[in-house]
């Protein structure tokens, strides 16, 4: 079957974490991805976090699947000009470097640009244009300055910073769409394009709800569905919310039967207004239903503590997974925190291809991420990442040039 990115190759000069989360996506959906590394070293991450001696990391391979990799030095002047023959070749630059690092290396936008129109040069970096667009950029920065850690955490405790990689996959998953939405435009122009996402943005793009909130409390003073309602106070900025739900219906993570062992023995338990009188059914509190202080969603708000301490209470005498299972029944929103354990073992999450096992020559098997975008017609096979250079020949042989001249080059250190 034919994939949707068919035809469509891109010359990717990523490494780390965010540009590789980007272009292994396009490698999914059917582009030829041509990861350019430098020789003898590669993408820092090969030798990063190891698990294994002297064998490409787990953060290397699952961010690199279904990738070609090649060596070049692109400072050394023949590399340079190989550089310049894989840039006529490829439809799309993507990079992350530090800001300035192209330009540095000869490879300004103009010169791409006369090299070839049609490019799409597609770009990560920590912040856009501003006080801080020299910055090198990492995840935790990104998350910090995009508004996600000063709304993470408790009340009373400090920022903090999510496990989920808002800044880095977070920015890949935005260029992805920029370059795939340039490569659309340019079947109309004919011409390519920048395309910039910049980690901040990015970052404050998936916290969307708390400037809103912001805006909601410069307006009101308060906001009824946080938990420092109506006893705490309100500063001037968004509070952290703990486990509020983010949305018009009240939430929080409860403890579940084994939660003095098991860390992960708790249920995120959402009160939607629609269910609230099979909530008060199943947890024994049938006249919360009628009573004027329980019935609505307004009366609620003040006793949203009390309610989900009673709620607890009835939680804690089932597992996460008979919760779920009792609740669900009477489609009462909730969910189990599921371990990475759990997750790496669920059989359904195996069957649809969101956990899959790899198979690598040095490492042996191993467990990803599957691509979490499906498409009816274009179904990801996910292959393991490239040895470092072990495509060299092969795209050096695409673009040309002989056996002859591929060993020149490699003494001369440019491959
Ligand atoms: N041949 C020759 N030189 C190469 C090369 C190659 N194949 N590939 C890279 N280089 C050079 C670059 O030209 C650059 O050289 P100069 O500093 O002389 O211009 C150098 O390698 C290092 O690049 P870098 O500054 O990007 O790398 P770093 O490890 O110092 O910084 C990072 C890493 C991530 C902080 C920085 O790249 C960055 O801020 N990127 C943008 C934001 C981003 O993507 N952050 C998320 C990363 S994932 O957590």
């Amino acid at each position: 079957m034919s994939k949707a990115l068919d035809g469509v190759r891109i010359l990717d000069f990523t490494h780390v974490q965010s540009g590789p989360t980007c272009t292994q996506l396009l490698a999914w959906f059917g582009a030829d991805v041509i990861k350019v590394e430098r020789a003898g070293a590669g993408d820092i991450t090969r030798e990063q976090l190891r698990d294994i001696t002297d064998v490409d990391s787990l953060y290397f391979t699952m961010l690199n699947h279904n990738k070609r990799s090649v060596t070049i030095d692109t400072k050394n002047p023949e590399g340079k000009l190989v550089l310049e023959a894989l840039i006529q070749k490829c439809d799309v630059l993507v990079e992350n470097f530090a800001p300035g690092a192209l330009d540095r290396m000869g490879f300004t936008w103009e010169r791409i640009q006369e090299l070839n129109p049609r490019m799409i040069v597609a770009s990560v970096k920590g912040f856009g244009p501003g006080p801080y667009e020299d910055c090198k950029v990492y995840e935790n920065v990104a998350q910090c300055a995009g508004g996600a850690a000063s709304t993470t955490g408790f009340d009373d405790g400090p920022p903090v910073v999510s496990g989920a990689q808002i800044g880095d996959s977070g920015t890949g998953l935005h260029l992805a769409l920029g370059i795939v939405t340039a490569l659309y435009q340019r079947t109309q122009t004919g011409r390519g394009q920048k395309v910039l996402a910049a980690m901040q943005d990015g970052v404050l793009n998936l916290c969307r709800v708390k400037l809103r909130d912001q805006q909601r409390l410069e307006r009101t003073g308060t906001m009824k569905e946080y938990p420092q309602y109506p006893n705490g106070t309100f500063g001037e900025a968004v509070p952290r919310a703990g486990n509020a739900s983010g949305g018009g219906q009240p939430g929080w993570i409860l403890k579940c039967k084994g939660w003095e062992t098991d860390p992960n023995a708790y249920i995120y338990f959402i009160t939607q207004a629609p269910v609230w009188a099979k909530i008060c059914n199943v947890i024994g509190k049938e006249d919360w239903a009628t009573d004027p202080n329980y019935a609505t969603p307004a009366a609620r708000l003040p006793h949203l503590k009390d309610i989900f301490a009673e709620i607890e209470r009835w939680t804690m005498t089932k597992t996460k997974f008979e919760a779920m299972q009792i609740l669900n029944k009477y489609d009462i929103p909730c969910g189990p925190i599921l371990s990475m354990k759990e997750i790496a073992e669920e059989p359904s999450l195996r069957k649809t291809g969101t956990i899959v096992e790899v198979d690598h020559p040095t490492r042996g098997k191993y467990l990803t991420v599957g691509n979490p975008i499906k498409l009816s017609d274009s179904p990801t096979e996910v292959k393991r990442s490239p040895l470092l250079g072990e495509h060299t020949d092969e795209v050096m042989t695409e673009l040309g040039y002989s056996p002859e001249q591929i060993s020149a080059l490699r003494t001369a250190g440019a491959i």
